[in-house]
């Protein structure tokens, strides 16, 4: 395989102790290869024009990382507006929460366009680039229409909605042809490959050429489930560092007394924190002897706070979880402890080793990889519960913990108290089951599956026409 060169909104730094299980995963591959990771600086140009912005170099080891920076009309129409407001509600399902602003495609349009010229002018022939995520599904249109041939292969991190909600985005068709530039779709779970499956067929008359391989526009294209893990050994690494050690002793201190409960997100309507707070609400109401003793401690870090959707929802939480503590409080218990920050990733293990109980419960994810990194967390003899979303992409590999309908108040805060009950032995039953099933699949697996697949694609074949 010649370099890889990994193109996302925005890039890791491999090297760094903060970057992510994704950011090693993908940093180890392009070590491997020697390699490229191009994206946005995560500077905003304000008097810069849009279309136009100023590359970055850097090397980390044999990676050389890229950065461009933005103007501010191109970030706000490609960015906070197609991509955030737009693509991430309709593809979680939230038609009632996008806005199809004209001059947000156009502005995503124009940002996919001048990343590729730019990534253009570094590419080598003999280059395998992998694209990530719903800011850039039409960058490999415009990297062919500028003549690139090499093999490129995308991965759509978010969940791909059925063909009703697909078809009511303004410009769909714009959006399904340019997949069809890609030689691999990967997406992250098999009800979403189905989903790609059934809307390419009946929208873009598309022939299933069997293989997961389709046909249409004069182009075929793979698209394929890869479920995204995460790295065990790195996050069972973090778990020994002193910052994870003195957390954990701090927090066994401080709840001793009390049964923990923990949920890790991002402050966003798709992670369903609202019913979350309310099926812990009727868990104390339900289940008495769960007052004064269970303690729900959730982190939720800010995101996207230009975006209105997101200023109501934090609204929300912090009305509700005032509430309950006033409800239900005592002088000496608080029930809900809601942070909104983000929590030092060194810092995690800790929070999920304590927690008797996970509450993972998105209305809609992709993955989730609290779920995963939860459960890697946890030890062999006296492991928690996992409490999953069955909306979550994890859920179809992770059959073993406790799925839930979030939607569903009363049973979820059922599912909560019998996960608070659970016996030992049943307890270590579902965890070894999936500790086995997330280290087999962890995110080498994932990352090594999506670029044997890339490879076996000989980009020469694919134009058929
Ligand atoms: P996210 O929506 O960001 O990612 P998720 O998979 O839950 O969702 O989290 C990604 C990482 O962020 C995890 O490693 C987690 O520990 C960390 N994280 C989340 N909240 C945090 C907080 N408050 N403080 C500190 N760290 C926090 C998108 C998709 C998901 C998909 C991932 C990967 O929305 O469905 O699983 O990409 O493909």
């Amino acid at each position: 395989m010649g370099r890889l060169v990994v193109v996302s909104n925005r890039i890791g730094d491999p090297r760094k102790a903060a970057a992510g299980g994704l950011a090693v995963a993908l940093g180890d591959a392009l070590s491997q290869s020697g390699g490229l990771w191009f994206g946005w600086s995560g500077k905003i140009n304000e008097s810069g024009a849009p279309g136009e912005g100023e590359l970055h170099m850097q090397r980390s080891g044999s990676v050389q990382l890229v950065t461009l920076d933005l103007s501010q009309a191109d970030h706000d129409a490609y960015y906070t507006g197609y991509s955030n407001q737009a693509l991430w509600p309709a593809f979680h399902y939230r038609l009632d929460l996008a806005d199809f602003g004209a001059g947000f495609f156009a502005g995503y349009q124009r940002v996919n366009r001048l990343f590729a010229r730019k990534l253009a002018a570094l590419l080598q022939p003999d280059d395998v680039v992998w694209v990530h995520d719903y800011h850039l599904i039409p960058l490999a249109a415009e990297l062919r229409a500028l003549g690139c041939r090499q093999r490129i292969g995308f991965f759509l991190h978010i969940p791909l909605p059925p063909p009703p909600i697909l078809a009511a985005i303004p410009g769909h068709e714009w959006l399904m042809r340019s997949f069809f530039a890609y030689d691999l779709v990967g997406l992250q779970t098999r009800s979403d490959a189905d989903h790609f499956a059934r809307f390419v067929v009946e929208e873009a008359n598309a022939t299933a050429l069997g293989n997961d391989e389709f046909e249409a526009f004069g182009r075929r294209v793979v698209a394929r489930a890869f479920p995204i893990g995460i790295d065990v050994d790195e996050f069972q690494r973090l778990a020994h560092s002193t910052e994870s050690r003195e957390t954990e002793a701090m927090l066994r201190d401080q709840y001793s007394k009390r049964r923990l409960l923990v949920g890790v997100d991002r402050l966003d309507y798709s992670k369903g924190l609202p019913r979350r707070f309310r099926a812990f609400r009727e868990l104390l109401a339900n289940y008495p002897e769960n007052r004064n003793s269970a303690t729900l401690i959730q982190i939720a870090s800010p995101t996207r706070e230009t975006v209105d959707a997101y200023d109501d929802l934090r609204r929300d939480l912090e009305g509700l979880a005032g509430e309950i503590n006033g409800d239900y409080g005592e002088l000496d218990w608080m029930p809900i402890r809601y942070l909104h920050r983000t929590w030092a990733r060194r810092r995690l293990p800790a929070l999920y080793r304590c927690a008797r109980v996970a509450l993972v419960t998105p209305l809609r994810d992709g993955m989730n990889l609290v779920a995963k990194e939860y459960v890697a967390m946890q030890t062999q003899e006296d492991p928690g519960v996992l409490v999953l979303s069955r909306f979550a992409g994890a859920a179809e590999q992770m059959r073993e913990a406790l799925l839930v309908n979030p939607y569903d108040i009363p049973a979820a805060a059922q599912t909560i108290q019998r996960a608070l009950q659970m016996p030992l032995a049943e307890r270590r039953e579902r965890h070894a089951a999936l500790l086995q099933r997330i280290r087999t699949n962890d995110v080498h697996w994932w990352r090594k599956e999506f670029l044997d697949a890339l490879s076996a694609i000989e980009p020469r074949v694919r134009e058929t026409s």
